[in-house]
Formats: C-alpha cells, sequence, structure tokens
C-alpha cells in the first residue's frame, strides 16, 4: 500500500503546468496625439498619469514599449481593446502581443 500511494502523489505533482506569459506592446506611430495615446494607457491598464507619460515617451523614443506581462486571454482582450480605442477615434494605434521569454 505504501508504495503505490507514494507513487500516485508524485503523479500529481508533476502534472502541476506553469501558464505561458505574454507580453503587451505599444507601437509608435507618427499621427496618434501622445494625450490620446495616455488616455488608452490609464483606462485599459490602469495606469496613473505618470506611469502613462513614461511608457508614451519611452515608445515614442524608441518605436516600441512593454506595456505589461498578462496570461494569454488577458494580453488578448487588453491588447485588442486598446487597439480598438484608437480605431474608433480614427486614430493608427497598435498594441501586439508576443510569448516571454
Ligand atoms: N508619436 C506620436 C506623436 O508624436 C505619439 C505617440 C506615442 C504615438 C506613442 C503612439 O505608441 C505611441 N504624436
Amino acid at each position: 500500500m505504501g508504495d503505490l500511494d507514494t507513487r500516485n502523489i508524485t503523479d500529481i505533482k508533476t502534472k502541476t503546468k506553469r501558464l505561458k506569459l505574454y507580453k503587451v506592446s505599444l507601437e509608435n506611430d507618427d499621427y496618434t496625439p501622445r494625450e490620446f495615446v495616455m488616455r488608452v494607457l490609464m483606462k485599459i491598464f490602469r495606469m496613473s498619469e505618470k506611469e502613462a507619460y513614461h511608457k508614451m515617451m519611452a515608445a515614442h523614443q524608441q518605436g516600441s514599449c512593454v506595456i505589461s506581462i498578462y496570461i494569454k486571454d488577458i494580453a488578448e482582450s487588453k491588447a485588442r481593446d486598446a487597439t480598438d480605442m484608437g480605431k474608433e477615434c480614427g486614430h493608427p494605434l497598435v498594441f501586439n502581443i508576443e510569448p516571454e521569454d
């Protein structure tokens, strides 16, 4: 009985899998107003005005900037909602996702 129980417990433990994480990045463009980018970051990613300013400026100066890291479903819906918010107002703002290494 002892041997069998120990093996079963080990099997259960090794089946625990870590969830894969995804980065959401903000892409720079030449048209979207800076204030609008900040509004999207504050609304969809719950940033303070100061954090939103720094992330927006990082994308503006470097071409893109990682905003945050989430499980797949959340990363996809945040990137889609944020990109849609730009589209609805006629801005070409884009958020992309990619697997974290
Ligand atoms: N480059 C834009 C401008 O000068 C502002 C901007 C910043 C747009 C960051 C997108 O991800 C972005 N109006």
